[in-house]
């Protein structure tokens, strides 16, 4: 699998989340397996094909890298990127970095800071922010243009902390939007509202920034997945990439990549390739409540089948019939083109 990414194309293999094997809690009923110590989910990965492993900093504190290294070490497992939690802890229940209390907005950035040394210590290229708490469920509970100078005051702070400690080794950082799910409204909710704030930066850091999109955050907003990924490399600030699957815009579902749109999955595969795509391919898939725990890795055996599929078969799909449908404005027949190419 990895082998076919590596040698046509230079994506540098598989990524999954620990987080992705949890013991399938959900907001109605608590676990339904063992819930298994993050050092013990590294394995399990690595024998469904994964060989880049993303964490939490709750997951991985910086203490316990080393014995994390350890087991990576054995099972040829690399760090693919590692991201602050701004979301789980009771303390940034209203946000962190647009968190009204100045004493919260600190600790998200020493959170955030402490990330940077652990991504270093890693070998991680790239480190994730996801905007799990930063928003609004009721209109006026913030100030939006004073949420937004604090994310810029935040980011910046955290580009200029990197910098300064780590020059030219400085990690880059993804920001990963999303519309809703926890808040009822995120702030940085779509590629389009992240490509502004990093235009906002300061000019020296805003190639530090850039985006990690998520097919079922964009599912969930209504929006088109392929096209948010095509804005991100427009931009020149794909960073990192989370793929899944989404059944419309309903709860954040984090489905087997390739289950409900095969066909939209592939003209991705299609245009990752023609991009030359040099980054890790990373599943942000969920073992669903009803999976046994000796399934558990189900949902990343699926994901990865169904990417090489989807990935051999983007292969074969004739770029220069893509053009003469374009010229031609036949696009239904290049709906049918591709139908065709997938089934
Ligand atoms: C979600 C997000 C998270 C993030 C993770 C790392 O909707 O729950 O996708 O899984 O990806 O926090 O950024
Ligand atoms: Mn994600």
């Amino acid at each position: 699998m990895n082998q076919i990414l590596a040698d046509k194309f230079g994506a540098r293999g598989l990524g999954a989340g620990v987080w992705n094997l949890g013991p399938g809690r959900d907001p109605f009923g608590g676990p339904t397996r063992p819930d298994l110590p993050i050092l013990q989910r590294l394995p399990l990965l690595a024998k469904a094909g994964i060989t880049y492993v993303e964490f939490h900093d709750v997951e991985l504190p910086f203490h316990q890298i080393p014995a994390a290294q350890r087991i990576m070490r054995d099972h040829g497992l690399k760090c693919g990127m590692y991201t602050p939690s701004f979301f789980a802890e009771p303390v940034f229940k209203d946000g962190a970095m647009t968190s009204h209390d100045p004493k919260i907005r600190k600790l998200a950035l020493e959170n955030a800071c402490r990330a940077v040394d652990a991504t270093v210590q890693l070998g991680a290229k790239v480190m994730v922010f996801w905007n799990g708490r930063e928003g609004f469920d009721f209109v006026l509970a913030k100030d939006g243009q004073e949420s937004f100078r604090r994310m810029v005051d935040g980011f910046n702070a955290v580009g200029r902390y990197a910098v300064k400690r780590y020059g030219r080794r400085s990690p880059r950082f993804a920001i990963e939007p999303k519309p809703n799910e926890p808040r009822a409204n995120m702030y940085l909710s779509n590629v389009g509202e992240v490509l502004y704030l990093i235009s906002r930066l300061d000019p020296k850091l805003q190639p530090l920034f850039g985006l990690n999109p998520e097919t079922a955050h964009s599912r969930m907003a209504g929006l088109d997945y392929l096209w948010d990924v095509e804005m991100c490399l427009e931009a020149g600030k794909l960073f990192h990439i989370h793929l899944n699957a989404q059944d419309t815009t309903r709860y954040d579902q984090d489905l087997p990549f390739g289950y409900t749109e095969p066909l939209k999955d592939l003209a991705l595969c299609v245009v990752l390739q023609d991009a030359k795509w040099p980054g890790i391919i990373a599943f942000d898939v969920k073992a669903p409540r009803t999976d046994r725990q000796e399934d558990i890795t189900d949902i990343l055996t699926t994901s990865a089948a169904n990417l090489k599929r989807l990935w051999s078969k983007a292969l074969k799909v004739d770029r220069r019939k893509i053009a003469a449908y374009r010229t031609r404005g036949n696009f239904t027949a290049l709906a049918g083109y591709l139908a065709r190419c997938l089934y």
